[in-house]
């Protein structure tokens, strides 16, 4: 199987934590595409032009993380599949979600930054809010979180250690203690320390 990636992207960052927590690294070959390049071996797998995008060993190409992690933890054949917790429990799963939607905010603003003087000030001040409020629910929820390192705390990780990477003004996550411990205690594992963003 093939995994495009980029090095920057948190999604894609997910996508290769849940391949070595699962001990596939030896099952799947992973190839570096900035998707603003429009590389064709990216563009024929996923129309959308994202990464991470999966192409297993038939061809077919598997988007996006969320399909990706579920796709692998199937074959993985794990007795302890990585979604296992969030599809039992329905808070943990809307967790997850709430994962999800603030990396997809990170992630705008990131891309309203790379608008330099076109920024706008309407949406920044939205991201910022939306990040503070999703921040502070998971930090209340963190006790509830599964003991083990599974999807819910890859996703976690990949957004704390994105707003560190690309959001070093953003000095309101410092403020969470809690979330900063947490994450300070989850970074000797190997499928964190081989991915960092760069
Ligand atoms: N919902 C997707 C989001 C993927 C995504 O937006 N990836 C970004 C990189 S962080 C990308 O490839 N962007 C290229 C573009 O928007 O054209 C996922 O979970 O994989």
């Amino acid at each position: 199987m093939k995994l495009i990636y980029s090095d920057a992207s948190p999604y894609a960052r997910t996508a290769r934590m849940v391949v070595r927590e699962l001990g596939m690294g030896d099952t799947v070959e992973e190839v570096v595409h900035h998707p603003f390049d429009n590389p064709k071996e990216l563009i024929d797998a996923n129309p959308l032009c994202k990464v991470p995008c999966l192409i297993d060993d038939n061809g077919m190409a598997i988007f996006d993380s969320q399909v990706i992690g579920e796709y692998l933890d199937a074959k993985a054949k794990s007795n302890k599949p990585l979604f296992a917790d969030i599809n039992n429990d329905w808070q943990l799963k809307t967790l997850y979600s709430l994962t999800r939607g603030l990396l997809d905010t990170a992630v705008a603003l990131q891309q309203d930054k790379m608008r330099g003087e076109g920024q706008s000030e309407f949406w920044q001040k939205r991201f910022y809010g939306a990040l503070d409020r999703g921040l502070a629910y998971l930090q209340k929820h963190l006790a509830s979180y599964p003991k083990r390192f599974e999807i819910l705390s890859i996703n976690t990780l990949a957004l704390v250690s994105y707003l560190k990477f690309r959001h070093p003004e953003y000095t309101n996550l410092d403020g969470f203690t809690k979330l900063n411990m947490w994450f300070d205690e989850q970074q000797s594992r190997p499928s964190i320390t081989r991915t960092a963003p760069k």
